[in-house]
Formats: structure tokens, sequence, C-alpha cells
């Protein structure tokens, strides 16, 4: 049975109609802004939990008993469970699909590697699978489907990282993410299905998840400049990083699926920096010193890690015509201001008596 978004396509052929795994990250968060704002309509799938995971999206969410008003619709699924997926793609029809879901924390990958093959591997080969099902029943192979793939992938071999680098992942997260990338590299070639891999390099924003290094600094010199936190513990500050801004990365993703042929992009700023130089921005920006506040501290180190990403991003910029908006000071300054502004925000509470300010030293 079609839904109404699908039935309401034959009335206006200009709507189209776009499924996003992973819409309450940070990047799926930015990615239905930007489709809104193209005249998108938007459906996202997202996993039952205890609390509502909807923070990164409640702004542009409209209860569904407004539904006349609703362009973003949000449903129950998991990538652990294929029947979902099935289920929605055939009620939605939607012409393109985003597969950013992702159990996406590297170090958090060494804890639970298994369920990170689940999720990461095999739930991009369920949801390819769902896609090639949906095509064979339906006929509508115009179907477009986007894989979020990772710089993570190419692992400890060198600098610079282009779509012709070998990989050699590091942890079973980016094993997943091999995996889920030549699914995707098969499934565009035994079944012709519009398939794209971007192969992206970190990008961050006010949005990143706060146990990723650059938010976890950020808000870090958020509290300390409130007085809200003195320390911060981090691990190895010698990796290097090509870091970009999330907002500009969702762009690169859409073009991909707007070209004649499907391919994979590796998406860069091609500018890399030592998680020590993000410190001396970040505390530096904000009036500070990092070296008066940072601590080392062993428990964050990873069994084995990529010491060096710098991304070749010259095909995408030839092809898809994308280049990043936002430099790395920019970046940084950006996430320290917004932080700042929460922590004087979590001030009030704390001041007030309705939160507790010790979940750090
Ligand atoms: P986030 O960790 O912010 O978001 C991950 C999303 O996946 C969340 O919406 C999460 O839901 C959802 N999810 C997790 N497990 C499942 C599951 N079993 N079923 C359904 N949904 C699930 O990641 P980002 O937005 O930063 O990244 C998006 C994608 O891009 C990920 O695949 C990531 O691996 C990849 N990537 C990210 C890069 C980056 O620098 N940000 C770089 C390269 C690749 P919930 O909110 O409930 O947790
Ligand atoms: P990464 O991001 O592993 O590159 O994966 P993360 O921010 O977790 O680590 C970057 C580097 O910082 C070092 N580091 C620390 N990292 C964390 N999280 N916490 C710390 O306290 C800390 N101290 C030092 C790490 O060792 C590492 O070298 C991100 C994710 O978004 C993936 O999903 C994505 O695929 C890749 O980027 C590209």
């Amino acid at each position: 049975m079609a839904t109404a978004a699908a039935a309401a396509r034959s009335e206006s052929e200009s709507a189209k109609i776009a499924l996003i795994t992973g819409i309450t990250g940070q990047d799926g968060s930015y990615l239905t802004e930007f489709l809104l704002q193209k005249g998108y309509e938007v459906h996202g799938l997202i996993r039952r939990s205890s609390n509502f995971n909807t923070q990164r999206i409640n702004h542009i969410y409209i209860d569904p008993h407004n539904a006349h008003k609703a362009r973003m619709k949000l449903h129950y699924a998991d990538l652990t469970d294929a029947s979902s997926l099935r289920r929605w793609l055939d009620t939605i029809q939607p012409d393109e699909v985003y597969n950013l879901a992702a159990q996406s924390h590297v170090a958090v990958s060494f804890e639970i590697p298994d369920y990170t093959a689940d999720v990461v591997a095999t739930g991009a080969l369920r949801l390819l699978e769902a896609v090639r099902s949906h095509i064979a029943s339906s006929g509508r192979s115009h179907i477009r489907y986007y894989q979020a793939g990772s710089s993570e992938m190419f692992g400890s071999t060198p600098p610079p990282q282009s779509e012709t680098t070998p990989f050699h992942p590091r942890s079973p997260y980016a094993a997943a993410k091999c995996a889920a990338h030549w699914y995707t590299v098969n499934y565009r070639e035994a079944y012709g299905i519009f398939a794209c891999n971007g192969i992206l390099f970190n990008h961050e924003s006010p949005r990143r998840g706060e146990n990723f290094v650059t938010r976890k600094i950020t808000r870090a010199v958020g509290r300390i400049k409130i007085g809200l936190q003195s320390k911060l513990f981090l691990g190895n500050l010698q990796a290097s990083r090509d870091w970009g801004f999330a907002g500009d990365y969702v762009e690169a993703m859409w073009l991909m699926l707007q070209q004649d042929k499907p391919d994979d992009y590796v998406v860069a700023t091609e500018d890399s920096h030592t998680v020590e130089e993000f410190l001396a921005v970040a505390f530096g920006s904000a009036g500070l010193n990092w070296k008066d506040h940072v601590v080392i501290d062993k428990r964050y180190f990873r069994p084995t890690e990529v010491d060096n990403l710098k991304g070749d991003a010259t095909k995408a910029k030839k092809v898809l015509g994308w280049k990043p908006k936002v430099g790395f000071e920019q970046l940084v300054k950006m996430m320290v201001d917004e932080d700042i502004e929460l922590a004087k925000r979590e001030k009030v509470l704390v001041d007030a008596g309705y939160l507790d300010a010790q979940q750090q030293p």
C-alpha cells in the first residue's frame, strides 16, 4: 500500500521523496534541512529508545496531528531488522535512499564489534537487498542509493587518500565500513542499481556527538570558560584528521545522487590538523591555554590508531562541482561559540539547582 506521500507525488511531479536512515544523527539532521529546502518530502527511520533521541531534528518536526503541514515524517525501523526496512521502502516509495545509520564511534566499535558489524556492514546489506527487492517487485528502477562510507577505511594507508587509495582498516568499525562499501559496489555491478559510496573524511558541527574528540573539546572549552569544569581528559593528541563542516558535506551526498552515472567519491577539505592543533585553536579562541586543563588518560587510547588522514577530493570538485565553504579555524570557532552559549544556559540551571555540574572535575 502506498502512502499519501507516494500518492500525492502523481499530483505534484516535482516533489521528490527521500528516505534517510540515521536521521536523528548529526548528518541526518543537516541532510534533512538541506532536502526540505530543495522541496523534498523527507522520511526518516528512527530506532526505538527509552528516551527520545530526536533532539537534532526537533526544530523541524511537525506533530503528525498537523500532518498536512509536515514534510518530514518519522517511522520506527532498525538496520538490524530487514523486514522493517523492506516495509518502509514499499510504503514510502522513495526516489532517493540515504543510508547514514551506524554505530559510528570508532573506539566503541572495539567494545561492541559484533553489534557494530551487524549495523554498519550487514545493516547496509539489508538495506541494499530491500532496495533490490523493492525494484524487482515495483519496477521503480530509478531509485538512487547513497552509502555513508568513511575515511577510516584507509586506516594506515598514508595520505593523501583518494578513491584509488587501498583500504587498510584499523578498527571493527572501519572493517565493517569496508564491507558496506563493497556491498554497495557489488549491488551496482550485479543489479545495475544507482548506488554511490561517499568516502567522507571527518566532518563536525555544533551538533556533533559529545564523545567525538572535536565536540568533547569544544564542550569542555565552553564549560571551563563559564566555570562549570576545570579538566579535560583525552587520549592521543598526535593523530591528524581532515576536519570539515557537516553542513557542507551533506550537499556532496545529494550531488552524488544527481549525476548521470553512479560512482564513488572522496569528500574532504584537503587540509589536516592534529588533535593538539585543534585544542590550541579551540582553547585559544576562548582566551584559554589548553595546557592548563588537558590531562592525558590512557583509557582513551585505541588498540590500533589511525595516525594520519588527509583527503584528495579532486574528483568530487571536478565531477560534482563541490567544494567546502567552511575552513578549519571557522569550524572550530563556530563550535566553541555555540558551546559557550550552551554552557551559559547550563549554568543558569546549575545555579537554580536543576542540574548537577559535577559530571567532569
Ligand atoms: P551519528 O553517530 O551522529 O548518527 C548515527 C545515526 O545512526 C543516528 O541517527 C543513530 O540513531 C542511527 N543508528 C544507530 N544504530 C542504528 C540502528 N541499529 N538502526 C537504525 N539507526 C541506527 O553519525 P553521523 O551523523 O556523524 O554520521 C552519519 C554516517 O556517516 C554514519 O554512518 C557514519 O559512520 C558516517 N561517517 C561519519 C563521518 C563524520 O565525520 N561524521 C565521516 C565518515 C562517515 P540514534 O540517534 O538513535 O543513536
Ligand atoms: P574518528 O573520530 O575516530 O576520526 O571517527 P574521533 O573524534 O572519535 O577521534 C579522532 C581522533 O582523536 C583521538 N582522540 C580522542 N577521540 C575521542 N573520541 N575521545 C578522546 O578523548 C580522544 N583523545 C584523542 C582519537 O584517538 C582519534 O585519533 C570519526 C567518526 O565520525 C567516524 O564515524 C567517521 O567514520 C570518521 O570520523 C571519519
